[in-house]
């Protein structure tokens, strides 16, 4: 496989697509090798019919303001994979959405399904609707107008959208009232549910709990643990409401959070009531960080900068795409921080992975890491199946389990030559495995 050549033409196809090609191009050269040494992919096309979506459809969203102004917005599901199950990806709604961002997302969440062991293909969605200062009725009459055009493509055994980025319990739910009205049926259509109509306990706290168990079974492959150990984390969303909680209660410490405009550095740490404060913050709709540092006097707010400055141990980036830069990776390490957990899709970019790697540090790439919070959507739909819900210790126990699994997988599929584990190589090979071996079993669809 030549993968200069592949880029190119895919960029010519896709010009200006810089995320998507981003997340196309990392997996390529994780796989490269393996390409090489199974030359039954190449025959069958595996890689040319695994870059390109299965379908995309895009579509519009009018809705009326409280003001009695109409808007419009842009709509979007990209399907990319269904090999080995439904498709199964969140929705996103931030300002900066646009195609490659969600085939960026949805390319990467095929591997990500596939590391969960569970039965999940590809998929994401969304909209550059911004929920920012937006009224709950305007909320509500958005994401009704969202799902009119979104149900005919989507079902629990077709397709299951959950949340992402600005799309939370809230949203989910007035998702799920205008699906349940058009298709006349009560199903697990989307995961992220109220737990009264069909939701998992844990859904929550998932993806943030799952990052910490994985940086955990990282931690101890250098006879580590969080006791102690001072955390940096970005964003203040739902990934990073789940980490903090999960650090403060295996003795670590959480010292930033961080905003669009700018980073939180609380030295006391943020636990207790502050981390329940982080769910206010975001309610509130304004989607600013500032307000932390006016409500708990001892932390300190730094207006546009990166919480990678502050000396830590452990980093979890848990905002957004490209978030840290070959700078702020070079000033964790100087810093002394030795294993970076990505919270976040792709929050660092490949020249700040570089910097991660030529310096031993223990980097797990968003695709293993994060990975918790869709392996807890798939035991809400098999709980859906079932019609019953387990307890929470039993979900707790099963995502424990899956990431300790995925912890495993890219260890096995990612140790080179004199021990050093390489997580990227391994997360890629491992979910490319699992997903182009399937795609050979099925035949060239
Ligand atoms: P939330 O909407 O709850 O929080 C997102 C956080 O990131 C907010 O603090 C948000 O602030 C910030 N953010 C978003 N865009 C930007 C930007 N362009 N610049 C700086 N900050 C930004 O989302 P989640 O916590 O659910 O998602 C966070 C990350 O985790 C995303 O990368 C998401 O894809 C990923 N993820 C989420 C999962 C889930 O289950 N929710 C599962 C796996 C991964 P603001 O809104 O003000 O911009
Ligand atoms: O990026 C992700 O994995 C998510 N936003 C969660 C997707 C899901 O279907 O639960």
């Amino acid at each position: 496989m030549n993968i200069d050549n592949l880029m190119n033409d895919l960029e010519k196809k896709h010009p200006g697509e810089a995320e998507y090609l981003q997340a196309v191009r990392e997996v390529m050269e994780s796989i490269e090798d393996v390409i090489t040494d199974n030359p039954q992919f190449n025959a069958a096309g595996i890689i040319e019919r695994l870059i390109e979506p299965d379908r995309v459809l895009i579509f519009k969203i009018p809705w009326v303001g409280d003001d009695g102004e109409v808007n419009v917005n842009l709509g979007f599901r990209v399907q990319f994979n269904n090999a080995i199950g439904p498709y199964k990806g969140g929705l996103r709604f931030h300002p900066s959405v646009n195609l490659s961002i969600l085939k960026f997302l949805g390319f990467e969440q095929i591997f990500k399904n596939a590391l969960t062991t569970l039965p999940m293909g590809g998929a994401k969605g969304g909209s550059d609707f911004d929920p920012k200062g937006k009224s709950d009725a305007e909320i509500m009459r958005f994401c009704q107008g969202f799902m009119l055009e979104l149900w005919k493509l989507i079902g629990p055994e077709t397709d299951v959208p959950a949340g992402d980025i600005g799309v939370g319990g809230k949203e989910i739910g007035y998702l799920y009232g205008m699906y349940k009205k058009l298709a006349r049926e009560h199903t697990g259509v989307l995961t992220g549910k109220g737990i009264n109509w069909g939701g998992s306990l844990i859904r929550p706290e998932a993806t943030g709990f799952g990052a910490v168990y994985f940086a955990q079974e990282m931690l101890a492959t250098k006879g580590e643990n969080f006791q102690g150990k001072r955390v940096c984390l970005s964003g203040f969303g739902n990934v990073a409401w789940g980490a903090a909680r999960k650090i403060q209660e295996l003795g670590g410490k959480v010292l930033t959070l961080s905003g669009p405009d700018g980073y939180i550095y609380d030295p006391e740490g943020v636990s207790g009531e502050k981390i329940e404060y982080m769910l206010e913050l975001r309610a509130s709709n304004q989607d600013i960080v500032q307000p932390y540092a006016e409500e708990f006097p001892g932390a300190k707010f730094h207006a546009g900068k990166h919480p990678w400055e502050v000396p830590c141990d452990v980093a979890i980036p848990c905002a957004t795409q490209n978030e840290l830069n070959e700078e702020d990776a070079g000033n964790l390490v100087s810093n002394g921080c030795f294993c970076v957990a990505e919270g976040a899709n792709m929050p660092s970019t490949p020249e700040a992975i570089e910097v991660f790697l030529e310096n031993k540090v223990l980097f797990g790439p968003g695709k293993a890491v994060n990975a918790g919070g869709v392996a807890t959507s798939g035991l809400e739909m098999s709980q859906n199946a079932m019609k019953l819900n387990w307890p929470e210790e039993e979900v707790d126990t099963r995502l424990h389990q899956i990431m300790k699994n995925i912890h495993e997988a890219c260890v096995k599929h990612g140790t080179e030559a004199g021990g050093f584990v390489n997580y990227v190589k391994g997360a890629n090979i491992a979910g490319f495995l699992k997903v182009a071996n399937v795609m050979l079993d099925q035949g060239v669809l």
